[in-house]
């Protein structure tokens, strides 16, 4: 269990500024008159204690309060071309920043939930005692921002005064930082206050980049304090790893809604999107994927865009199922990002009108940014993530440096990107979801496409979740469990976000019950009879997976009753392939979902085997698996290692 204020608070302790009085003092002493007034206008005495602290501790030569008005938004803009942390491009409103390159990713090595003695956290997560995180921040933080102007930020993560938004304060001495939170998230200076009284809760970050040198980077950490809800970062500049109002405080709303209100909210690593079907009609959905496994190109795929990112899902009233973005912008992978896959992305990156940063892409010597897989042809030199970059360079182990990072963003507001629904993205009540998704970078395993037959059924294809290693992590290689996706995200011990998942989709509450799918996107040639690893499937198929899901929820598609859900007919998939204005021939379809049993059987083994290390995993976990596996069994003594669609229509499993 977690307990919320337990342990010394380090910031306060290290600040030394304990009352609202003395708060005021040191205010008057750093602030000049105007960003004084700005701060009277904060009541939260816990909040500005909590600034106070961090002022006192990092030490800046000057503090900026940033109220969102647009005076202050251009200050930022200005501020981060003054600091040299953004350079302006050809485009006008386009800046890019570059992080080292040593850090390019999130940097799991050293990134920590701090906990009390005897605190439990996911078995996949790394922790460290309050006192030695206490010992680490009071060695490396104080007097970090001297010679820096320290910003300081009141945001809502979700429209303001939805029930599941929460307030959120981010320090930086980033320029880049807060440019991006100005982009990703919903300024809330003018609602703080109240926003803080409804959710009986403020989140706080505080972040430096220090020097900002590749030698300070051993010393970087991203320390999460899970008990006070205060993220610390330092002598970093990634994203992922400093605007920690993304990820830090997603961590804290997964603590949130998996101790505090069980069974009534959960926050996932989620994109939202609706999609218009028959008639008119307008279907959202929800779905999870690891960062780099599609998540941004499914959302997009939707006529009515809301997130790519972050969901918070709660049951209203009325017995639906609500969500809403916890951002307001995105924080997107640019690979790959192309004309033909993208367009309404492409439309904000390459014409005029939207405000993007741009990171770690190739610059050439017009100011234009260049990312690989656009489609587009390439120039042959120019400055990126790395230095000066020309086509052939290889790096020392004799490896060809690419263009852009695999995992190289832009950042810009969702208001920019022509399918976004302001209408739904905004309404504090949010977007009532009825299909649930779940995905990884599967090769070689599961269709592309099929549904749980039951809310049990569903929460284990989230717990299943596989996915080889993307660049958003700094130096992680390999196949992994990825549960939920949102696994690098969970805090607490994955039994209890488990059970949390059980609660919530089978909530005597939940009278409007979603249908929850998975989707893989990458299956192989080579695992499939062909040769080698390119896809089976290409991005705008996407459209034809929704698609079925969207049939299907309103009972307009029957489907294929197998072990593990139900998988679509090859008729209603042909039809909307058609629609997209693409051939699906029977032999891909066939390939796609034929069954390859000892492929499903040894993940539901791994999975398993691997949950049985966990204490007290939900028995209903290894009931799921022990079904699936007896009717996976019955069709290998049937038919043998592969098992084709006709045969699994003929039912002989069951
Ligand atoms: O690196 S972030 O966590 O900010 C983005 C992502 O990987 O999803
Ligand atoms: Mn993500």
């Amino acid at each position: 269990m977690l307990e919320l204020k337990k342990g010394i608070d380090i910031l306060a302790e290290i600040g030394g500024i304990n009352s609202p009085e003395e708060a005021t003092a040191l205010f008057e002493s750093k602030c000049d008159r105007k960003n004084l007034e700005k701060l009277g206008k904060i009541t939260n005495e816990e909040a500005l204690v909590k600034i106070a602290n961090a002022i006192a501790m990092t030490d800046p030569d000057a503090v900026f309060v940033n109220t969102g008005s647009d005076e202050d938004v251009q200050k930022v803009r200005e501020m981060s071309l003054a600091t040299g942390e953004e350079q302006p491009l050809a485009m006008r409103g386009h800046t890019i920043h570059f992080d080292l390159p040593q850090e390019q990713a999130r940097i799991v090595d050293r990134t920590f939930y701090i906990v009390n003695e005897d605190e439990d956290v996911s078995v996949l997560a790394k922790k460290i005692l309050r006192e030695e995180a206490y010992e680490y921040v009071k060695d490396h933080m104080p007097g970090i921002a001297r010679g820096k102007t320290l910003m300081i930020g009141f945001f809502s993560r979700g429209p303001v005064g939805s029930q599941a938004a929460l307030p959120a304060i981010e320090i930086t001495t980033s320029t880049y930082v807060m440019h991006s939170a100005n982009i990703l998230y919903r300024n809330a200076y003018d609602h703080f206050d109240r926003e803080t009284q409804r959710a009986g809760l403020f989140l706080t970050n505080i972040h430096s980049e220090g020097p900002n040198r590749p030698e300070d980077l051993p010393n970087a950490r991203v320390f999460m304090d899970r008990s006070w809800l205060t993220t610390f970062s330092m002598f970093c500049t990634y994203a992922g790893n400093t605007l920690l109002l993304k990820k830090g405080n997603h961590r804290f709303a997964v603590d949130l809604a998996t101790y505090y209100h069980r069974g009534e909210e959960l926050s996932e690593h989620m994109y939202i999107t609706g999609l218009t079907g028959p008639g008119g009609r307008k279907t959202f959905f929800a779905g999870a994927a690891p960062s780099g496994c599609g998540k941004t190109a499914t959302a997009m795929a939707g006529t009515d865009f809301i997130g790519d990112d972050l969901a918070r899902l709660w049951i209203a009233e009325d017995g639906t199922l609500r969500g809403i973005n916890a951002e307001f912008g995105i924080f997107g992978i640019v690979q790959d990002v192309s004309l033909e896959s993208d367009p309404h992305l492409m439309n904000c990156l390459r014409e005029e009108g939207a405000e993007v940063i741009w990171s770690n892409v190739l610059i050439d010597k017009d100011k234009v940014p260049h990312w690989a897989g656009n489609g587009e042809e390439h120039p042959k030199r120019g400055i990126n993530f790395q230095g000066d970059w020309q086509e052939g360079k290889t790096d020392e182990d004799g490896k060809a440096i690419p263009l852009s990072h695999p995992n190289a963003r832009c950042t810009l507001r969702n208001n920019s990107i022509g399918n976004y629904s302001e209408e739904v993205g905004e309404n504090p009540d949010g977007a009532r979801i009825q299909v649930v998704t779940y995905s990884g970078r599967d090769s070689d395993t599961m269709p592309p496409v099929w549904v749980a037959k039951n809310p049990d059924h569903g929460v284990v294809i989230g717990a299943s979740i596989l996915s080889a290693a993307t660049a958003t992590e700094v130096g992680v290689t390999g196949v992994r469990r990825q549960p939920w996706a949102n696994e690098p995200f969970i805090p607490g011990p994955l039994s209890d976000y488990m059970d949390a998942q059980f609660k919530f989709f089978n909530s005597g509450k939940l009278k409007a019950k979603p249908i929850m799918a998975g989707l893989n996107y990458f299956l192989t040639h080579g695992a499939r009879g062909g040769e080698g690893t390119g896809l089976l499937g290409e991005k705008r198929d996407v459209k034809a997976w929704l698609g079925w899901l969207e049939l299907r929820v309103h009972g307009e598609v029957d489907a294929i009753e197998t072990p593990i859900g139900f998988i679509p007919k090859y008729g209603d998939l042909n039809k909307l392939f058609a629609g997209i204005g693409k051939e699906y021939p029977k032999s891909l379809y066939d390939k796609q979902f034929s069954f390859h049993i000892e492929n499903i059987m040894a993940r539901i083994i791994l999975q398993e085997e691997a949950y049985k290390k966990e204490r007290t995993p939900p028995p209903t976990l290894f009931e799921v698996y022990e079904e699936q596996k007896r009717g996976l069994e019955a069709l290998k003594a049937k038919y043998g290692p592969v098992v084709t669609v006709e045969q699994l229509i003929e039912g002989a499993w069951k």
